[in-house]
């Protein structure tokens, strides 16, 4: 390992938020906070940064961290009774000290445990029992892997339905040179038009406006190309057949409190999401939502990289 450093650290965070750092052999990293079992770094092998933390993010509950890959679980945004994007995002998680096995059998070091169990407050408003075990695992290339598992330990018989997403936000270097591809031609519900239901046009999308879209039905693949930086984010996701794609533009960016008014230039998020149809899970089941993000060096336009190329490769 260079300079010695482990593939697993505990540490302290901000505000002494307890944290957990990744480090692969190449010199990539990524960190998890166990308040909301949220990834709030991942760096390349030249110690790049991949992901956006708003500069004005608030390490503080029960205010969800703004950046990084926050959790949305039981719920997506208001789709239900509860807080905008349920709680896990502002809960505090366990290292899971006694996993099940994980299917697959990798040499890899690089990865955490974390579960997640409800509370008795929990319980008062969201009267399920669930054990959610979340894996992060820093792969030898510098890929970020994320595996939910969800399972169902209610006692009473009782299923229960959730909707889910890992909201992603991908630290870019100038959002109108932006392109997403692999959501032409779907069908989407758009937010800011009272989720009224759309079919995209063909073509890649750009950004140039507030965008708040939920795509239904998406590829496993999406690629995110970054023009300026010459570098493309691929994301696969399994279990999660929807993708949100959202950026707040400068009106909502002034809005929030923990947002730089100028921050929406550098971030977007994609994400990975099972919101059209909840998941409902008899007791005893177990559902399995993955992500997995990488990075490829170059962009659409170099020619190097044709997206089509890289969503069918
Ligand atoms: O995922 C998109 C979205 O649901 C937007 O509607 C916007 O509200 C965003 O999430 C951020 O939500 P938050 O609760 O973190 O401010």
């Amino acid at each position: 390992m260079s300079g010695e450093k482990p593939p697993v650290e505990f540490c302290k965070g901000v505000n002494g938020l307890d944290k957990v750092v990744l480090r692969e052999a190449k010199g990539s990293s990524a960190e998890v906070y166990l308040y909301g079992g949220q990834v709030t770094s991942w760096k390349n092998d030249q110690g790049e940064e991949l992901l956006f933390v708003s500069s004005k993010a608030i390490f503080k509950p029960p205010k969800a961290i703004r950046g990084g890959i926050p959790i949305c679980f039981p719920q997506f945004s208001n789709n239900g009774p509860l807080e905008q994007h349920g709680f896990a995002r502002n809960r505090f998680w366990s290292i899971d000290t006694d996993p099940p096995p994980f299917p697959t059998n990798t040499s890899n070091k690089a990865f955490v445990d974390l579960i997640l169990k409800p509370s008795e407050e929990d319980l008062k408003i969201w009267p399920h029992s669930y054990e959610f075990r979340l894996r992060v695992t820093l792969g030898p290339g510098g890929d970020l892997m994320l595996t939910s598992r969800i399972r169902n330990t209610n006692n009473d018989g009782k299923p229960f339905s959730f909707t889910f997403a890992y909201h992603t936000y991908f630290s870019v270097s100038d959002i109108s040179e932006v392109r997403v591809e692999g959501l032409e031609t779907l069908d989407y519900l758009d937010n800011l038009q009272e989720k009224q239901r759309f079919t995209e046009q063909g073509d890649a999308i750009t950004f140039e406006s507030e965008v708040d879209k939920i795509y239904l039905g998406t590829p496993t693949k999406i690629a995110i190309l970054d023009h300026e930086k010459k570098r493309t984010f691929v994301l696969r996701k399994d279990g999660l057949p929807d993708a949100v794609v959202w950026n707040p533009w400068d009106k909502k960016a002034k809005a929030m409190a923990d947002f730089g008014d100028d921050e929406y230039k550098h971030m977007l998020c994609v994400e990975a999401a099972a919101i059209e149809k909840p998941i409902t899970l008899k007791p005893g089941e177990e559902w399995k939502g993955r992500l997995e993000l990488s990075t490829v060096p170059s962009s659409y336009c170099s020619g190097q990289l044709d997206p089509q190329r890289v969503l069918q490769g």
